[in-house]
């Protein structure tokens, strides 16, 4: 089955790969992509996006600028782990896709519209603004959404506080609207994103595709690697935004549980963390879902079929 998604993004090296999973694997069509500050201020992780769809020869997709800053905090960046570019460590194509001249949140709120109630899954790999502003300025588009699968927080874990995760705590209220917001929610959190390592068997196998799209992607893993062992001490890096697009591609390979969520947004400690309440059995009405476990061998295999048919399609073209 074919699932229409609107990836709203800040790449980022791991957004970059979940742009390339959505774009390589036949289940997904998608459908817009909309940018966010996060990684990097909004105009460099456009430019990142525009050159990662002109690499991978998708010069068709719509994409849009979105939110330059959160709702209320200043931007932070995470210069650490993707360089000052938001994708140091590989050269990027001259973007030969146009900038949609509308505002991302527009952009998001026009397709999700257009099409028929219920088609379209939105796929946060940043932090939430756009999302929470669509909500605000389209609220119908609540009940005209599939479902909204994002890479963001963590049940048992941190990575930008002891308890908080980039993307959520980048913009505490915005995530505390998408959660609050009575639409279907499947948090893919640091539970499961550290669990998806590009190890040196993953590059091998990258790497044996032979493509100039496969030596992108193993440019895009050394800087990673190497960033994130400086700066969280991991020997491989995870990476975490296309464990949400696999999650829509085959949710067996995300393993989910329905637990209430909600977004600390005044804590000293505890800004912008995800708290889940498995105090008891999740109520009937409960919308929000925490991803705990994953099959990262078969995400792997989705990633890297996805590198392949997009390298080969590259390499006829
Ligand atoms: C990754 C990110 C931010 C900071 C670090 N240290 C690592 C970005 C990724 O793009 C991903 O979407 C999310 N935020 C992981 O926290
Ligand atoms: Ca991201």
């Amino acid at each position: 089955m074919s699932h229409q998604i609107i990836l709203d993004c800040d790449p980022g090296h791991d957004d970059a790969i979940a742009l390339l999973l959505a774009l390589g694997n036949p289940d997904i069509e998608l459908v817009a992509v909309t940018t966010v500050g996060g990684n990097a201020a909004l105009d460099q992780v456009t430019r990142n996006a525009l050159a990662v769809l002109t690499m991978a020869g998708a010069t068709e997709v719509p994409i849009a600028a979105g939110c330059g800053r959160p709702l209320l905090r200043p931007i932070e960046v995470a210069a650490d782990v993707h360089g000052d570019s938001g994708l140091d460590g590989v050269v990027l194509p001259q973007p030969t896709v146009r900038l949609d001249p509308r505002h991302g949140v527009d952009l998001i709120i026009d397709t999700v519209l257009a099409a028929a109630p219920k088609t379209i899954t939105l796929v946060p790999t940043g932090p939430l603004t756009n999302i929470a502003l669509a909500i605000r300025k389209e609220p119908r588009i609540v009940d005209r959404v599939a479902e909204v699968v994002l890479m963001g927080g963590g049940v048992h874990v941190g990575n930008w506080s002891a308890v908080a995760e980039f993307n959520v705590k980048t913009d505490p209220e915005a995530a505390r609207i998408v959660f609050e917001t009575a639409w279907p929610v499947t948090m893919v959190g640091l539970d499961v994103t550290h669990q998806a390592l590009a190890t040196d068997a993953v590059a091998e196998r990258v790497k044996a595709l032979g493509t100039p799209l496969a030596e992108f992607v193993l440019g895009l893993f050394a800087f990673f690697r190497q960033a994130y062992r400086d700066a969280q001490g991991f020997d491989f890096p995870p990476v975490h935004d296309p464990v949400a697009v696999a999650r829509v591609i085959d949710p067996s390979i995300v393993g989910t549980v329905r637990v209430p969520i909600t977004v600390e947004t005044v804590g000293e400690q505890t800004l912008g963390m995800t708290v889940a309440d498995f105090r008891r059995a999740a109520p009937p009405d409960c919308h929000t879902q925490a991803a705990l476990t994953l099959a990262a061998d078969r995400f792997w295999d989705l990633v890297i079929d996805a590198i392949d048919r997009l390298g080969k399609a590259r390499d006829h073209a």
